[in-house]
């Protein structure tokens, strides 16, 4: 026993990626405590919170459900417990990207008005598209106009009361869907009515019917994505859509000779000005002994920043505080979500500053820097000036450097995934993808997202995944950490795909490269960088288009989502509305489900059955691989069925419905 205790304590390879390794190995005798021995030191974990079914609802509880005690004190059901604690992990999801989409909302409202002086809508082909996409016409009309309007629709759809449905969701959706969940009652009213109905559905003595919880779910997960969808769009409107951009990634983009700038979080709004002012600050970086400011990104901030300024990627979520321990990050300047409180204690080991700056998000100890949309640059060039003040107090015995580093091609917005196939047929660019899954050159389109969690190697799922499912002709677009994985690891970029991918998709990117070669500076990667989490909404954009091309409901398209390290309540919200927009969703760690049959059913099962959408828990990456595989070949031989008896009895075999 102590020696397995031992053992434990030294674990220090619970990563594949070979800087975090390296930090790990120095960490042994350091006493700086991280997430990956918290991880250790938390073992085991609570099987009753494993499972979903430890009720803390009202404060009678803590119940849980045991063969002697098979109902909560109030005589919630395993399954009501279950659902009830599933739908209000959607919600944390929900509210988060709702708070990160009304924020974009509000920030476009004071473009619109005047009073956000150093903002300004910087890509009016995309306020345009968004318009046309929402019905609004531009005709005749000022852009800050066009802007108002969307914002207004924007604002209603986040604050109705009235009972009428969404206006934004059924706009960026295959009309079928929209039917299918009215037919379902779970199209949205609006965003923040559907979090408090959802909230009030599962209070104490409320809603203990596990479908009807679970609908409820798939109701919060659509708000979630519209919320998504209007912080991808009105993000692109104010500091443009993201074109083809090449970087780096990992611990080696720090330069010991410069300023260096972790910028970590979710919101473009405050780090999209932290990089214009430190390139504007480059004097004040010289004149303190650096040669100038460098910004690397973390989690979905830096996906941000890498995919709109080709700022590179430091690391992703579970190694945040290892950064701070190469000790060459002067500032890690935070804004929402994903951030590790723990990054305060690690930081006060070196000389690292933490700069929180959002109200919502302080942390005991660290800077705070209350941002502020009017004096944006100002605030902007106060966190860089708390940068080079740390600068001057470096330890150079303290900094190591892992040097490991990639190159990345990223950058794949849809409007640029869009651009790519124009050059095969300008016409209808997705058919190049949709004739490429009909020719069975590739097998489909695998989203790969979400998260690390402690709970697995960090990643490897996503590492193993990606190989196999490349190796298979499977078209792969990314987001959030998952992209970062692949950043880190040089799989954005072409070098990858003479590696990892298998005949038919090489032949596609081929032609892909070949058609592109004088508008693209780099060949394409073996994997698709489409943005942040929020830019799951892109992801979604494309399976949209694929049916559209294919005249179907989305359902029925080959396409599948990935979340092989799931972690936050975001990439539950995430995965639900996958879900229910008709993806097949890999979940590479069991959410707290598994403790009610019946509810793990209505997930596995009746979603599909109602929605056709549905989700697969699996936690090794090969296994992981050959279920994503065969969901994506079920729909290709369903396709290849129906449109052979087109032919043959020349009759609309294809039903648009599920
Ligand atoms: O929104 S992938 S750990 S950083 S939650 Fe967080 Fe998960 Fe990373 Fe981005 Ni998304
Ligand atoms: Fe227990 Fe019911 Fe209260 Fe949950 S709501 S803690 S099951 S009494």
């Amino acid at each position: 026993m102590a020696d397995k205790k031992a053992d434990k304590k030294k674990d220090r390879n619970r990563s594949v990626d070979p800087a975090v390794l390296e930090i790990l190995a120095r960490t042994e005798d350091s006493g700086i405590d991280t997430a990956y021995d918290r991880f250790l030191k938390m073992q085991p974990q609570c099987n009753f919170g494993e499972q979903g079914i430890c009720c803390r609802i009202c404060i009678q509880g803590p119940c849980r459900i045991t063969k002697k005690a098979d109902k909560g004190i109030c005589g919630a059901s395993a399954y009501t417990i279950v659902a009830r604690n599933l739908v209000r992990s959607e919600l944390g999801g929900c509210t988060a990207h709702a708070d990160h989409g009304l924020h974009s909302t509000l920030l476009a409202k004071e473009v619109v008005e005047g009073n956000a002086p150093d903002y300004t809508i910087k890509d009016t082909n995309k306020l345009y598209a968004v318009a046309e996409r929402m019905g609004v016409s531009t005709e005749g009309k000022e852009d800050k106009a066009i802007l108002k309007e969307l914002v207004d629709i924007a604002l209603e759809d986040f604050s109705r009361l009235d009972g009428k449905d969404l206006t934004w969701l059924p706009k960026v959706i295959v009309p079928e869907r929209t039917e299918k969940f009215k037919e379902c009652n779970i199209l949205p009213s609006s965003i923040h009515r559907t979090i408090a109905d959802a909230m009030a559905q599962t209070h104490v003595g409320m809603d203990a019917d596990p479908v009807n919880l679970v609908f409820k779910g798939l109701e919060v997960s659509l708000a979630d994505y519209t919320g998504e969808h209007i912080a991808t769009s009105l993000s692109d409107v104010l500091f443009g859509t993201p074109k083809p951009v090449v970087s780096e990634a990992n611990m080696g983009v720090l330069d010991e000779e410069y300023v260096n700038i972790a910028v970590h979080g979710h919101n473009p709004i405050l780090s999209e000005m932290i990089v214009q002012a430190a390139r504007d600050m480059k004097g004040e970086a010289e004149a303190a002994g650096a040669k100038g400011i460098k910004c690397a990104g973390i989690c979905c901030t830096g996906n941000e920043l890498l995919m709109r300024q080709g700022v590179p990627i430091l690391t992703n979520y579970a190694s945040q505080e290892l950064a701070i321990m190469t000790g060459a990050v002067d500032a890690m300047v935070v804004d929402i979500q994903c951030i590790m409180p723990g990054i305060q204690a690690v930081s006060e080991c070196f000389h690292t500053r933490i700069v929180t700056t959002s109200p919502s998000v302080k942390i005991p100890a660290a800077y705070h820097i209350d941002f502020d949309e009017e004096r944006a640059m100002e605030k902007a060039r106060e966190v860089i000036e708390i940068a080079i003040n740390a600068y001057k107090e470096r330890n150079k015995d303290k900094i190591n450097i892992p040097q490991f580093k990639n190159k990345v091609v990223a950058g794949f917005s849809m409007e640029a995934l869009l651009d790519i196939f124009a050059a095969v047929n300008p016409e209808r660019p997705i058919k190049v993808l949709t004739d490429a899954i009909e020719s069975g050159e590739l097998r489909g389109v695998c989203l790969l997202a979400g998260c690390n969690n402690l709970k697995r190697i960090h990643d490897q799922n996503h590492s193993v995944i990606a190989q196999e499912l490349a190796k298979n002709n499977v078209l792969l677009v990314a987001t959030g950490c998952a992209a970062q994985t692949y950043a880190k690891f040089g799989m954005l970029n072409a070098d990858a795909v003479d590696k990892y991918a298998g005949d038919g998709l090489k032949a596609f990117l081929n032609r892909l490269n070949e058609a592109n070669k004088d508008k693209l500076s780099e060949k394409l990667p073996l994997v698709f960088h489409m943005g942040s989490c929020v830019d799951n909404s892109r992801a979604y954009d494309l399976m949209t288009y694929m049916a559209e091309e294919m005249q179907v409901d989305t359902p029925k398209v080959p396409y599948a989502a990935s979340a092989p390290e799931a972690m936050s309540e975001k990439a539950i919200a995430i995965g639900s509305w996958a879900v229910s927009l008709g993806m097949p969703v890999h979940v590479g760690v069991v959410p707290p489900i598994p403790g009610s049959p019946l509810v793990d059913g209505i997930v596995l099962q009746i979603a599909q059955d109602v929605y056709g959408g549905y989700f697969i828990w699996e936690t090794d990456p090969e296994e992981s691989a050959k279920k994503i595989l065969a969901a994506l070949d079920e729909r290709t031989w369903k396709l290849k069925v129906h449109n052979m008896a087109k032919e043959q009895y020349e009759t609309e075999a294809i039903s648009k419905t599920w």
